[in-house]
């Protein structure tokens, strides 16, 4: 069994690498000459990495015969939501031409590949009180750039299934989280200033944005467990949420990280930089297709979580000051 991860130098994409290695699979990954490797350097000697840019159909053609995968899980992406209103076009183009490229690479090589498209709750966007909690079926009324360009994937994955009668499950993942969470998303934020509150590296004071939104939180590890069950029991052409069914607000989530600090005061402050032109206020999902039909579930409850990607960002930061 082999596996193609793309975007494995990313934050899911290292725990995706460690549970297909868990599995007895071979793992290939793509990344590109500048991607830092830090999150993947542990299981180096462990996996093969490939060089190219997803963009690039040359790129592509090359990855998918060099690693002559049976299950694609195609994370590369611009993956950040608050970055896409200042780069709409790069958001767009990369998301959907990196899987454009994917899927019609395949289809000149012959590849007989099982696919998973890395759709997001994002693409819901708009969602009304009693259509709570969301299912696979609500209309999707995205609110930002990044949300386009994962309904563009998403649908391209149910086109290709159809026109080409390729083996492609689309998931749409609610928020995940957990260690190595990229810097830039607000779990992951709050965490990182509140090591280095402790560390006594900035003055007691959390930045934050708008913490009135709530989101369905899952461990990164629930969600690759979830996209592994999708590939080898999905089936082609349907689309499934991954989540837990339970939303916090921001604000609880900074709430707990106070409450776990051992800093004797910490204040928070709104920084405008931080708020968004229009915001998803509420996301909470059904998880039930994917319980009744693969009995997936998530295991992991949010505490333990934040609690790890807390201490990710402690020892990160004391093995940076040593
Ligand atoms: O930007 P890099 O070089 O560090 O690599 C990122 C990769 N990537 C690409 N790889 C090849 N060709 C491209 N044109 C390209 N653009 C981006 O995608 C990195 O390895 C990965 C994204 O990692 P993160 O930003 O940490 O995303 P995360 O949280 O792992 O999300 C994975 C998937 C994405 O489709 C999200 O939209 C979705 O889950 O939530």
């Amino acid at each position: 069994m082999r596996v193609l991860i793309t975007g494995i130098t990313g934050f899911v994409g290292s725990h995706l690498a460690e549970f297909a290695l868990a599995q007895g699979a071979e793992v290939v990954g793509s990344l590109r000459w500048r991607s830092k490797t830090e999150h993947v350097e542990h299981l180096r000697d462990r996996i093969s990495l490939v060089d190219g840019d997803l963009r690039d159909l040359l790129s592509v053609r090359a990855l998918l015969a060099e690693a002559q995968p049976d299950y694609i899980v195609h994370l590369a992406a611009q993956s950040f939501v608050q970055a896409s209103w200042q780069t709409p076009t790069e958001t767009l183009s990369t998301n959907a031409i990196c899987q454009l490229n994917l899927f019609e690479g395949m289809r000149q090589l012959g590849s007989k590949a099982r696919f998973i498209v890395i759709g997001s709750s994002e693409e819901y966007g708009l969602v009304y009180p009693d259509e709570l909690p969301v299912r696979e079926t609500n209309p999707l009324r995205p609110l930002s750039p990044y949300a386009v360009s994962k309904v563009t994937q998403d649908l391209m994955g149910y086109q290709y299934f159809k026109s080409y009668g390729m083996h492609i499950v689309r998931a749409r993942a609610f928020n995940h989280e957990g260690p190595r969470r990229g810097e830039t998303f607000a779990t992951s934020n709050f965490a990182k200033q509140v090591a280095e509150i402790e560390a006594g590296l900035r003055e007691p004071v959390v930045l934050v944005g708008d913490l009135k939104p709530t989101r369905d939180f899952s461990d990164v590890r629930d969600i690759v467990r979830g996209y592994w069950t999708l590939l080898e029991r999905g089936t082609p052409g349907e689309v499934y949420n991954l989540c837990s069914g339970v939303d916090w607000s921001i604000e609880r989530v900074l709430n707990f990280y106070v409450g776990k600090s051992t800093a004797p005061r910490i204040e928070v402050r709104q920084d405008p930089t931080r708020l968004r032109p229009s915001d998803v206020p509420i996301l909470r999902g059904s998880r039930e297709k994917i319980e009744t039909t693969l009995g997936w579930r998530p295991t992991i409850p949010l505490e333990t979580t934040l609690t790890d990607l807390l201490e990710y960002w402690r020892r990160r930061i004391r093995s940076r000051a040593s």
